[in-house]
């Protein structure tokens, strides 16, 4: 009887314009980041969790500097040395060059380095089934990795499964782009009954999977907390946050999902500014006027319509760009580039 609470985040990418030495002074959105993945451990920290998993995806990259890896890793540590363990999925960003067995030292974290079933007993056993990113042909592979975890031979009263792929269903990008029957995207149909539901990590934006595309129900929930910060303009209207979820076991033996709750964390505005440009110099007032209202903080980008001469050309370069903003915000420019040489 009773309850476990799983805290779910993923896709941190921790290292996104992050810069060690800076050659340029500028705002960086790297420490925004940095500060969200620590907000979203907080509830790990008052130990108001039992589980941490994170979904996969922890750097933005595979190659990145030691310093980098031991920031990254420094609040897992500090999580799992106050006694709640912490499971981790290898995500698409994390083969090969990044020192998990490090992590994986320490008693209290458990990384997905292969196909595994790990297990938890607190208030009952809970299985943590997982396997790293598969880059390419989870759908063909699905049965077998499952199968290769080992799960069917562990004894529990409840099975989560811990993985960083797309599922059926899924959605992505600014035009809710559906995911559906490729290559690399699981069948959600394949996800074993017996499983109370699926935590993973990959697409940006968070959702909660419970019907297949056709609009049927699906007996286990893929649970998606999506990323802590917005990664690119594709996510400027997405909320940002974590889940935490609960797994009960009641007088049955086995243990069922009961509730997960979203925490939204704190992201900056991302603010998208059209200037159409017709060889009248207006730039700079425009941009002046423009900028003035918004928020301080704000995420800009410029896009420019009409082909780029010389004159706009000089106006639009970074530094330029820079000596007219807040140093609170960061400013980008893209160029309408289908129509730049017309
Ligand atoms: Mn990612």
């Amino acid at each position: 009887m009773g309850m476990m609470r799983i805290l779910l985040l993923a896709d941190t990418h921790l290292g996104f314009d992050y810069a060690f030495r800076p050659r340029i002074v500028r705002r960086r959105r790297g420490p925004d980041f940095f500060h969200n993945f620590s907000k979203a451990l907080e509830p790990a920290l008052r130990k108001e969790v039992d589980i941490v998993v994170h979904g996969g995806d922890i750097l933005y990259r595979s190659r990145v500097p030691a310093r980098l890896v031991d920031m990254a890793f420094e609040p897992l540590r500090a999580v799992a040395d106050g006694g709640v363990p912490v499971y981790i999925v290898p995500g698409n960003h994390e083969r090969s060059g990044i020192p998990f067995r490090i992590l994986a030292a320490h008693p209290n974290i458990h990384v997905f380095d292969e196909p595994k079933t790990y297990w938890l007993e607190r208030n009952f056993r809970l299985a943590l089934v997982g396997f790293p990113f598969i880059r390419h042909g989870i759908r063909k592979k699905f049965r077998q990795v499952m199968n290769s975890t080992g799960y069917a031979t562990v004894q529990a009263a409840g099975y989560v499964l811990c993985m960083h792929q797309s599922v059926d269903g899924c959605i992505m990008g600014p035009r809710d782009f559906m995911m559906r029957g490729g290559d690399d995207v699981v069948n959600i149909h394949e996800i074993p009954p017996s499983f109370c539901c699926v935590l993973t990590g990959h697409m940006h934006r968070s959702q909660v999977l419970q019907k297949d595309p056709a609009g049927n129900a699906v007996q286990v929930p893929i649970l998606y907390p999506g990323s802590i910060e917005r990664t690119s303009f594709a996510e400027m209207d997405e909320r940002k946050g974590y889940i935490i979820v609960q797994i009960h076991k009641g007088v049955s033996e086995k243990a069922e999902l009961g509730r997960w709750i979203f925490h939204e964390l704190p992201t900056r505005p991302m603010i998208r500014l059209e200037y159409h440009y017709n060889g009248q110099d207006s730039f700079t007032p425009w941009l002046l006027h423009r900028l003035g209202r918004l928020p301080k903080d704000s995420i800009v980008k410029i896009r420019v319509h009409g082909s780029v001469d010389r004159k706009l050309q000089k106006k639009i370069t970074a530094a330029s760009l820079r000596s007219l903003a807040p140093d609170t915000m960061n400013i980008q420019i893209a160029l309408d580039l289908h129509r730049r040489n017309s």
